[in-house]
């Protein structure tokens, strides 16, 4: 958590782009019969901001439950370089609002921050981040976010400078349950 702060500001800067992001594709998922996905597949070469760069550019997020814990695994185009922490994925976690709306909750790093509306983000609680060839993994006790109980929507994303560089999937949350 020692280097949240700048890294965090970009985050939050990425939350709200998503919400414009997703106001531009025009499209208004309608969730009421969207089943769960455990899986989501990206497209590599999807954008100009993931063309140069493999490690951000996402092929694939899981997300799964085990023993208390909410998992979810990022993988990339290209073998991951952990020191390149600015290419860390975040997910997203969607509690209230619309398939569009901003996430209120961002694992970031081994940090889940809590977003409010008004763009101020506090750390409260801890996550696992591990990673192997192409994929990031991330592992935290749920019930330290108890507004995931009733269900959510979510994403992971990738950054390149104060943009968002990939988001999967690509039209709006997936759905937890
Ligand atoms: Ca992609
Ligand atoms: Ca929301």
């Amino acid at each position: 958590m020692t280097n949240a702060p700048k890294k965090l500001t970009a985050v939050l800067v990425t939350a709200g782009l998503l919400v414009a992001a997703l106001l531009a594709t025009g499209i208004v998922a309608s969730t009421a019969t969207a089943k769960p996905e455990r899986t989501v597949r990206d497209a590599k070469f999807d954008n100009r901001a993931v063309s140069r760069n493999g490690r951000i550019d996402i092929t694939k997020a899981t997300t799964d439950h085990a023993e208390g814990q909410t998992k979810f695994s990022v993988s990339m185009r290209a073998k991951i370089k952990p020191s390149r922490s600015e290419e860390r994925p975040g997910i997203f976690l969607n509690t209230k609002g619309n398939n569009r709306s901003s996430p209120e909750f961002v694992v970031f790093g081994s940090t889940i921050f809590r977003v409010r509306p008004n763009g101020s983000a506090t750390a409260i609680g801890e996550a696992t981040l591990t990673h192997s060839k192409r994929t990031w993994r991330f592992s935290f006790d749920a019930s330290q976010v108890k507004a995931l109980a009733d269900g959510y929507g979510w994403a992971a994303v990738t950054q390149k400078g104060k943009n968002i560089a990939d988001i999967a999937p690509d039209k709006g949350y997936a759905k937890s349950r």
